[in-house]
């Protein structure tokens, strides 16, 4: 236990002796966190952020003189079956939702639950903090997961958020994947927020056990249970909040689907990481390719999702 404990140490001396970037005017440091997660703490003139190491999670993200824009659990623990904190953007990949095929595989693909390796560190001309990411193919994914890639995550934290997965396929054959953003945003109370950006398109009701393709009218409104894949839709998405005085604006790259999740009231007893009324100040818009719009990424090629957060006044 102890040489375990040194050796984490060891790991954030190293991890900061290399990437740490300190300055008055922006700087990223690495720092442990609970249960011995490292977390890459983030500050500049623009915004500040945490990200989680295990899993590449994103978990907050807050510009300057403004509320949190990303929802995180407050029972900021691993989650019963460790996958991962519940909250800002946990990286679902190779695929979203149940496995194609065997049930046994995790929800969402592993890339959220598996601890990433930090490859660069940098600080724009703009001023924000650049932060990479990447997830190498390990015995253990290789498993899940026959093909040889390189997963790197991009995240850059300025006046808005900017997040890349990247998929590069380094093998000899095509593969196909479905993926997700998995955004948790913080709203004031989510049955007075309106979501624009998906009027007109269809989308597979979750709730309604996807059993036909429905077609949205208006903007999106919570008013209990939400669980919807958007197909076909490369829109950016605006989370209007009233009480918040905000506008969220999701922009999206090589994004096919957006899909918009609420757990209301009996799935969120049920999680335990929601508390009671968590599912009030959350809701998920994310930047996806699921389901008919799986991508394929042929070999030497590289498929990069982005989205880019930014908040305008109301
Ligand atoms: O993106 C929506 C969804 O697929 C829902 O069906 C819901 O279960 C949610 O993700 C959370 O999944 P998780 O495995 O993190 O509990």
């Amino acid at each position: 236990m102890k040489n375990n404990a040194q050796a984490i140490k060891d790991k954030l001396k190293a991890l900061n002796d290399r990437f740490a970037i300190v300055a008055t005017e922006g700087q990223i440091e690495f720092e442990l966190g609970h249960n011995e997660v490292i977390l890459a703490e983030v500050a500049n003139q623009q915004a500040k952020s945490t990200i989680s190491l295990h899993g590449g999670l994103i978990m907050t993200f807050q510009p300057k003189k403004q509320e949190p824009v990303l929802w995180i659990s407050p029972f900021g623990y691993l989650n019963e079956t460790a996958k991962s904190i519940r909250g800002g953007i946990p990286i679902c990949w190779p695929w979203f939702g149940p496995h194609a095929t065997d049930d046994s595989q995790p929800r969402h693909g592993f890339a959220r639950s598996v601890l990433w390796e930090v490859v660069e560190t940098q600080k724009t001309i703009e001023g924000a903090i650049q932060l990479t990411l990447e997830l190498h193919n390990t015995p253990e994914t290789q498993t899940q997961w026959p093909h040889t890639t390189r997963l790197q995550l991009v995240v850059s934290i300025g006046k808005q958020l900017e997040v890349r997965l990247i998929t590069h396929n380094r093998g000899q054959t095509p593969f196909v994947l479905t993926e997700a953003l998995h955004t948790y945003f913080m709203v004031s109370d989510v049955t007075q927020i309106a979501i624009h950006g998906l009027e007109g398109c269809q989308y597979l009701d979750k709730v309604d056990n996807s059993t036909q393709r429905k077609t949205q009218t208006g903007p999106v409104t919570i008013q209990g249970e939400t669980d919807r894949v958007y197909l076909d839709t490369t829109a950016d998405c605006v989370i209007e909040d009233p009480r918040l005085k905000r506008r969220i604006r999701i922009a999206k790259e090589n994004s096919r689907s957006t899909v918009v999740w609420n757990p209301w009231i009996e799935k969120a007893k049920a999680m335990k990481d929601l508390g009671q009324i968590g599912y009030l100040n959350m809701v998920c818009v994310e930047t996806a390719n699921a389901l008919d719009n799986a991508v394929t990424v042929a070999p030497n090629e590289v498929h990069q999702l982005q989205a880019v957060i930014s908040i305008e006044p109301l």
